[in-house]
């Protein structure tokens, strides 16, 4: 086979964040920056040589060239197969369900998620293991300690492979297939859900529309509602994955799928909407009238998880990051299953799907999945939600509502304040840190504070040990504020601050979230000093 080594210098800058590289794209499209950290995964991942690798990503701008980039690199470097989408597409929870199928040692998903797209836009890449799921702490950091002494990368000297055009291709001694994107996930799908229950839905004039922000989800939500389940045809819409998400951030919240948010308003309104991100793994849904917190999603779910065929005879546990509200820690105790709370990242959750010990888990940033691959799944979300609503026969809100009577309201919202000083940042932390032994028990605002920590969490798996997660202060009424520093955001720093607020008596579950958390908000902004530190006098913007 023919390949050339050629030499590079290391860029500083190549540490993986909560998923995954994230830069502009002008910074991977400069020198060697996408071959450097290419070229560390195979040095460290040895086990793809002679391998099957997977190999897609959500379609933004630079995807195809990066394709060409890998595929090259994956030649010279000794994997002996690998798989990919054409056009070069695969959704994050597709490629994590091929990854497993087809038994591959990894996968590279080429995915910046809901980022912006387009030259001026943010680009990424991420390592997924054998599992299907986001390389742990410990694969990240020794491919970024390769990433700082890396002097050569190989490259094929084969062209270019045709990527819309499926079929099997050789490169030198390497096999590549490129694979429709859709199918094999859209199998999976139908092997958990009740489909027949789902196409008499909406069969019955149930409406809903799903809104694939013109990102990789569009041709899946297609083919799985439209051409499987029989939805009328506009019910998915901006269905065609554009390199720059039509000028969008493709990211499925209130503020960025407003015009979604509208279909469900007014006696008009659908009876059901979703969204998804950029790369297929988030999701949102709403019903007529009311938008459902992705933290009542996951606690909804899995108390119906028994109407979802695959999980009929119940699930073993559940978890959430830290930063997602404790709704569901209630439905876990009343089922008497185990619940865990986990960093921010889909990457903790691998573990203990692996081993059985929990079969839903989700995050309060429109995550939610299952034990059918090691991602989060949009889409999947979705057919959940389908499947309950055909399960009960009950409108979104009255499955809400009814939850709420049964195990009460987390009031929740996260603040986000994005491009913010990163030395502002991490001083309001640094302050917030020192404070910590004092609070609990001292009164904030006039409520009694009885947790106060940085979060670590251990491992129940493997033991490993991942410290300073985010600030958590929790009061006596089990209300809870989390601040934390981003670890996607590509410009400045971005603070979180998520609050958490419970409310058990059903009268009063019906207030605005924002009026339901004032009072934390208050202490939040004080006890950070939030607008002295970084000029902001609100958040830019809040879920
Ligand atoms: C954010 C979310 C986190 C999520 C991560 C990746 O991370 O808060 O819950 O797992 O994005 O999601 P951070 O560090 O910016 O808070 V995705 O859809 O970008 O792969
Ligand atoms: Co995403």
């Amino acid at each position: 086979m023919s390949f050339t080594t050629y030499s590079t210098q290391p860029f500083k800058d190549q540490r993986p964040g909560t998923s995954g590289l994230r830069k502009r794209v002008e910074i991977f499209r400069r020198g060697n920056y996408l071959k450097n950290f290419v070229q560390a995964v195979f040095d460290t991942q040895t086990e793809l040589v002679g391998n099957t690798l997977v190999l897609g990503g959500d379609g933004r701008f630079y995807n195809r060239e990066a394709i060409q980039i890998v595929l090259k690199m994956a030649a010279a470097n000794g994997v002996a197969r690998v798989l990919v989408g054409t056009g070069g597409l695969l959704s994050t929870p597709a490629a994590s369900c091929i990854i497993r199928k087809y038994t591959a040692a990894g996968g590279l998903i080429l995915s910046a998620s809901h980022n912006p797209g387009g030259p001026d836009g943010d680009f990424g890449i991420k390592f997924n293991t054998a599992n299907g799921g986001p390389a742990p702490e410990r694969v990240t950091e020794a491919i970024f300690a390769r990433t700082l002494e890396i002097s050569d990368y190989r490259s094929s000297n084969d062209p270019d492979l045709p990527l819309d055009t499926s079929g099997t291709y050789q490169l030198g001694d390497m096999r590549v297939d490129i694979i429709d994107p859709v199918t094999d996930y859209a199998q999976l799908m139908e092997g958990i859900f009740d489909f027949d229950a789902i196409r008499r839905l909406l069969a019955g004039g149930f409406r809903m529309r799903f809104d694939a922000m013109h990102a990789v989800t569009g041709p899946y939500a297609i083919r799985i509602l439209e051409k499987h389940l029989g939805a009328p045809p506009g019910t998915v819409i901006n269905g065609v994955p554009l390199e720059d998400f039509g000028g969008h951030h493709p990211d499925p919240n209130l503020v960025h799928a407003a015009d979604l948010v509208a279909m469900t308003q007014g006696t008009d309104g659908v009876d059901f909407a979703a969204a998804s991100d950029g790369d297929g793994d988030r999701n949102m849904v709403l019903g007529r009238g009311i938008f459902v917190t992705p933290s009542d999603s996951l606690a909804i779910l899995a108390a119906n998880a028994t109407l979802i065929p695959a999980h009929r005879h119940g699930i073993p546990g559940v978890a959430r990051s830290m930063p997602t509200s404790q709704a569901v820690d209630r439905v876990a105790a009343a089922l008497g299953i185990e619940c865990f709370e986990t960093p921010t990242g889909w990457k903790f959750f691998g573990n203990l799907l692996d081993a059985g010990r929990i079969a839903f888990c989700g995050e309060e940033s429109f995550g939610t999945g299952s034990d059918h691959v090691r991602e989060k799944d949009g889409l999947w979300a979705v057919l959940a939600w389908l499947n309950v609503i055909a399960g009960r026969g009950e409108s979104v809100a009255e499955i809400v509502a009814h939850h709420w009577q049964q195990y009460g309201r987390n009031y929740y919202a996260r603040h986000d304040y994005e491009g913010i000083k990163a030395k502002a940042a991490d001083g309001l932390m640094k302050a917030l840190r020192e404070r910590l032994p004092q609070l609990p028990g001292s009164l904030l605002g006039g409520m009694t504070v009885s947790y106060a920590d940085d979060f670590s969490y251990t491992d129940p798996i493997d033991g490993s040990i991942s410290e300073n997660q985010g600030i958590r202060i929790g009061f006596s009424d089990g209300s809870r504020i989390v601040f934390r520093l981003s670890g996607t955001g590509t410009v400045g720093a971005t603070l979180r601050v998520y609050l958490e607020a419970y409310e058990p008596d059903p009268g009063r579950q019906q207030e605005d979230p924002q009026t339901a958390l004032a009072p934390l908000i208050t202490i939040a902004n004080q006890l950070a000093e939030i607008t002295q530190r970084t000029g902001r006098d609100a958040p830019g913007v809040i879920t």
